[in-house]
């Protein structure tokens, strides 16, 4: 059968697949009520909450909980019925398979979403937003990916749109009818261009930040072997993550897990202790490979030395490989030594001395630029068409200052307005589409 993606009825378990109390199936397109009406026992009423058994052709499946929309009421604006059922995963399985059966196929990743764009019931930074919200790895995430959804996002850019757009107007205005129209003051371009590219650049400012807040950063712990690596990589972790002994070469592989600071994902690395290879085994050698890659790959380094001998000439060779990348030294086992050093943080896995502190330096030196105040997040799509109106708002701007002619000038601003409506959605092709509801989970 052909799929056709726009009036096709598509079907989806929306809630996780595993065993939960109850399971959600949803149904979108013209003939959900008709698909659900073959296996359901009641006749659909829109808008009421409808409580019933699903059989197939005589058999009982489940009882289950209907509520059926009809266009333009539900979340993709077109007919759409949610079926919840018991939650046990073989049930779910079976009534999605009768929705099939009947005549819905498969949702594909991010197809409901994909429809309620299309059918105008949310903007496209809108429809970011939902697979934000539901792929965030921690709390702040989300929380800010639930103000772009509530269109914080959307409502800045429109108003940026809005100003650029008057611009436009004017200048247009009297390029089209020069006898009706005074042509705007050079000088008032510039203070109206130089106002919108502020705008602009503060909406880009956020950009890092939202990087940061989306895919997280990466922090290795290395040092010698026996320094407390991975007795630091547990407590940080608040489980006994890494195997913990007093021989030495006992991490071999590299271990990561994430965890969260404050909203930030952290994502931390466990190293295999690096030493002199002429003292380490075969698998020992190449844990060591890993460390070094490792390093490479982090945003951070945690630079363990024990306390109670003080940095040695190892240490020191450690230390170098970690040349360029942001580092903090830690002094592990205060409990032991009860030594301070100057310029590193004193910890014990132990005593849990410092460890909160450590945390905050982590999150410190990893988002020196983090904006706490970062009012909504953006991501690569949207940056770059930020980034790119701002390019076209400086050529005008350059055109005003050497007093090109204002037609000329209208075409910049125009492109610079049709880079900002493409962040709405307002101008989209097909690929930018399928690209964005390519990263949604099947079912949303
Ligand atoms: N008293 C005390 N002992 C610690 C502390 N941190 C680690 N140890 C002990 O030091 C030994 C080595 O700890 P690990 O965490 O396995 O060290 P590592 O750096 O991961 O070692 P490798 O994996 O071999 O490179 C173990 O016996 C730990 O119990 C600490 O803060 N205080
Ligand atoms: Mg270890």
């Amino acid at each position: 059968m052909a799929i056709n993606y726009e009036t096709d009825t598509i079907s989806a378990v929306a809630t996780p697949f595993g065993t939960g109390a109850i399971g959600i199936i949803r149904m979108s397109g013209d003939k959900s009520f008709e698909i659900c009406e073959k296996i359901f026992s009641k006749k659909l009423i829109p808008s009421k909450i409808m409580y019933g058994t699903i059989t197939d052709e005589g058999e009982m499946i489940d009882e289950a909980v209907v509520l059926p929309y009809k266009a333009p009421t539900g979340y993709t604006g077109e007919d759409a019925v949610e079926i919840q059922c018991h939650g046990g995963i073989n049930i779910v399985r079976k009534i999605l398979q009768l929705t099939y059966k009947y005549g819905a196929r498969p949702a594909e990743k991010g197809e409901f979403t994909k429809r309620a764009f299309l059918n105008g019931k949310m903007d496209l930074s809108k429809a970011e937003a939902v697979a934000d919200v539901i792929h965030a790895k921690t709390t702040k995430f989300a929380v800010k990916s639930a103000s772009n959804l509530a269109g914080k996002l959307s409502q800045k850019i429109s108003e940026i749109y809005q100003l650029l757009f008057d611009l436009l107007s004017e200048i247009i205005a009297a390029v089209d009818f020069p006898e009706d129209v005074a042509e705007p003051e050079y000088s008032y371009l510039e203070e109206k261009l130089k106002d919108i590219i502020a705008e602009i650049e503060k909406v880009s400012a956020f950009s890092k930040s939202s990087d940061v807040l989306r895919q997280g950063v990466k922090v290795a712990i290395v040092g010698k072997p026996n320094v407390g690596k991975s007795s630091l990589f547990n407590v940080l972790l608040n489980f006994e993550r890494a195997i913990v002994t007093d021989t030495a070469g006992t991490t071999r592989d590299a271990i990561r897990e994430m965890l969260d600071i404050d909203g930030i994902p952290v994502t931390i690395i466990d190293t295999a202790g690096l030493r002199d290879e002429t003292s380490a085994d075969k698998i020992e050698i190449i844990g060591m490979d890993f460390t070094k890659k490792c390093i490479d790959e982090s945003d951070a380094v945690l630079f363990l030395f024990d306390s109670q001998t003080g940095m040695t000439k190892e240490d020191e060779d450690i230390l170098k490989l970690t040349d360029g990348k942001p580092v903090l030294k830690v002094a592990t086992k205060f409990d032991l030594s009860g030594k301070t050093y100057g310029g590193s943080i004193n910890i014990s896995s132990v005593s849990g001395e410092n460890i909160e502190r450590l945390k905050t330096e982590i999150k410190n030196l990893v988002c020196e630029n983090l904006d706490e105040e970062t009012e909504f997040i953006t991501n690569e799509r949207q940056q770059n068409c930020l980034n790119k109106a701002l390019e076209s708002c400086k050529t005008a701007l350059d055109g005003v200052l050497r007093q090109e002619l204002q037609d000329l000038i209208s075409i910049d601003v125009k492109t610079a307005l049709l880079q900002l409506g493409e962040i709405k959605g307002e101008l989209v092709t097909d690929d930018i589409l399928n690209n964005i509801f390519d990263h949604f989970c099947i079912g949303k």
